[in-house]
């Protein structure tokens, strides 16, 4: 399956925080990051607290959603992340966006991101990697791009 995971951290060592998911993304089994994007300096967006710096990765992996779920939330405690409320600034923030063309609604997952075409650094990163990107059920992921154009977003060298 190919899936695509959204990246976020904005406490602590963010910049340092998304490479090292990048690279424990590598590390898990049966798994291997196909394509990772620029980083990105965003506001926040319905948050609070410092900038975010934002990816977006491309794996293949033959882990089923829920167990990439699993990983993915073991890769966020071991950068102690905590959930003291909704949106809360956070160390590391791993969001399965995309698996393969699949549409998945159980209350523990929802697949495609429910908000991902409504947010800047979302859409920047996962375009920059995947231009023609179609998100199931609504349609490509660029032309969700200019209704997000007041976000505020830096492509970081
Ligand atoms: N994640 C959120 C809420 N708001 N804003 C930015 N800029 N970047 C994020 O990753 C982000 C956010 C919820 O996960
Ligand atoms: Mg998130
Ligand atoms: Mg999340």
């Amino acid at each position: 399956m190919i899936a695509w995971v959204g990246i976020g951290a904005n406490l602590g060592q963010a910049r340092a925080n998304v490479l090292d998911a990048l690279a424990r993304l590598a590390l898990l089994p049966d798994t291997s990051v196909l394509r990772a994007s620029s980083l990105y300096r965003t506001a926040p967006v319905d948050s609070s607290g410092a900038d975010y710096i934002n990816a977006v990765a491309c794996i293949d992996t033959t882990l089923a959603p829920h167990a990439l779920l699993a990983a993915l939330q073991d890769i966020e405690l071991a950068h102690g992340r905590e959930r003291p409320y909704r949106n809360a600034p956070r160390t590391l923030d791993l969001d399965l966006l995309l698996a393969g063309d699949e549409t998945i609604a159980t209350d523990t997952l929802t697949v495609p991101h429910p908000r991902m075409h409504e947010r800047a650094f979302v859409l920047a990163p996962l375009t920059e990697i995947a231009p023609g990107l179609e998100i199931p059920g609504r349609g490509p992921a660029r032309d969700f791009l200019p209704l997000v154009a007041n976000q505020a977003i830096a492509r970081i060298a």
